[in-house]
């Protein structure tokens, strides 16, 4: 098996070094990132593990500081070639004393990388102390990768870079935003270094194919959380007898329970998609995704919300239709029935001599209602769970800021809502769709469904939002 490439990341400080390490091994935990100049000490690495073996190896490493006057220092070393040169620096004093952080520096890329990726704030106008650096990392004769990183800012000074880094014959580069990385941009980063890199092209070539292959399975496990969310949703299903439906205390709090079910069921997807997404469940920034109106989960039932999903379904103003009866209950986005859609099941399942058993129990149900979600509510978790799994996916693993959600998740199911809530009518009927009930049942018929509304759901997932 092919080693690990290593690469040192290295640059300024603050360029952004430490986030482009997150971003491209999905780990928000790794190192220190800081406005601070000076947050990275000590050289550290850090693994891309793909198909479970490290298949990049990166040593992220402190901030350039005096680049300038080591140039000069550099140029008074003994030795016949620059490589020669840096060595008789780092065997020296001055590596152990003004010049100590870049010596760890060119220690890394000179004994242990294979190449150096050049991280540049392109927000910065190119100065002297720049060009020194670029010189310097050419002095260690390993290919350098420019990485613009603040691409989207509006001070980026992107032409200003081109030119001086093709000044300086460095004429591979990347563009990147670590924050928000574009699409396809890591692949991109991998295939450029490829062509710096002769000898690992092949290796290279499978890093962007394995990298290709994972975000296609992580696009078709968030369409199953979301999938397998969306059924035990519409299967959701809670009765209430004749006599606590007359207390109306009762009445509220039954209600109450249901909608803080599928408020549970939601939290459950965000977690799952976090996870998937290598954000964690308890990630200080993620905790809440707020929306206007309160928690992300409660907001299901905000009946504003749920009358403009029920216009997108085309619904008109049908939105809680059932709750004329129950004039004091908020019946928002919740169906009243007198039962009879569980007794239809039972119905389907008992036939023949199980005749009196089926009148036995048509009785018991007599005057039980029951609950179940209307679809403008299965619209809008689906709509708001596809817009969450789009920012993760689009967001860099550096991004400092909470994630905010807010009305982009409207019109996330484009023209694909109305098919995927008709084929969501088929888990109605199936109480026992709802994973953790008593009684779940994970059967061949639920899966396939799961697997259909994910496939339906594909499409949305990969549109690129307006
Ligand atoms: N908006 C935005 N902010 C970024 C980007 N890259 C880095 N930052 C921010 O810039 C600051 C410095 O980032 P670090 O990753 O700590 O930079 P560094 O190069 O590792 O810095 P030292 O360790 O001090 O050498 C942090 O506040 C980051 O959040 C980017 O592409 N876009
Ligand atoms: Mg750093």
């Amino acid at each position: 098996m092919t080693e690990a490439l290593t690469i040192a990341v290295v640059g300024h400080t603050n360029a952004g070094k430490t986030s482009l390490l997150r971003t491209l091994t999905r780990r928000a935990d790794f190192g220190q990132v800081s406005d601070r100049p000076g947050t990275t000490r000590h050289a550290e690495a850090v693994a891309l593990r793909l198909d479970g073996r490290e298949a990049v190896r990166f040593i992220d490493t402190p901030g350039l500081e005096d680049s300038v006057a080591l140039l000069d220092f550099l140029a008074r070393q003994s030795g016949d070639s620059r490589p020669e040169r840096v060595r008789a620096f780092l065997a020296g004093p001055e590596a152990r004393a003004s010049f100590e952080q870049e010596a760890k520096v060119l220690r890394a890329l000179l004994e242990q990388a294979g190449c150096a990726m050049l991280v540049i704030d392109t927000r910065e106008p190119v100065l002297p102390k720049h060009r020194a650096e670029i010189e310097i990392l050419a002095s260690c004769a390993k290919p350098v990768m420019p990485v613009l990183n603040f691409v989207r800012d509006g001070a980026s000074r992107l032409a200003d870079w081109h030119r001086a880094l093709e000044e300086s014959n460095l004429h591979a580069r990347a563009e990147f935003d670590v924050v928000a990385p574009f699409t396809g941009a890591e692949q991109r980063l991998y295939a450029d270094l490829a062509t710096l890199l002769p000898a690992r092209r092949a290796q290279l070539q499978d890093i962007v194919e394995a990298l290709a292959q994972a975000e296609r399975e992580r696009r078709l496990a968030a369409c199953r959380v979301i999938a397998s969310t969306l059924i035990d949703v519409a299967a959701q299903r809670r009765s209430l007898s004749a006599e606590a439906f007359a207390d109306p205390e009762q009445q509220q709090a039954w209600v109450r329970d249901f909608q803080a079910q599928t408020g549970r069921h939601a939290r459950r997807a965000v977690d799952e998609l976090l996870t998937l997404y290598a954000f964690g469940a308890d990630d200080a920034e993620l905790t809440e995704l707020p929306l206007p109106g309160g928690r992300w989960e409660d907001d299901l039932f905000n009946p504003e919300l749920l009358k403009q999903a029920g216009r997108r379904l085309g619904l008109g103003a049908m939105i809680g239709a059932g709750m004329g009866a129950v004039a004091d209950v908020a019946l928002a986005g919740l169906s009243l029935g007198a039962a009879t859609t569980l007794g239809a099941t039972l119905g389907g399942a008992i036939s023949g001599g199980w005749q009196p058993l089926w009148r036995k129990l048509q009785n018991r149900l007599d005057g039980v209602q029951e609950l179940t979600v209307e679809d403008p509510v299965l619209w809008l978790l689906a709509e708001r769970l596809l817009a969450l799994a789009r920012a993760l996916a689009q967001r860099g693993h550096a991004a400092q800021q909470r994630l905010r959600l807010g009305a982009e998740a409207a019109g996330a199911l484009g023209d694909d809502g109305q098919a995927l809530i008709d084929a969501l009518s088929a888990a109605r009927g199936h109480p026992a769709w709802e994973r953790g009930v008593a009684g779940a049942l994970d059967d061949a018929e639920r899966a396939r469904l799961l697997e259909a509304l994910a496939g339906a759901l594909r499409p949305a997932l990969e549109r690129q939002p307006a």
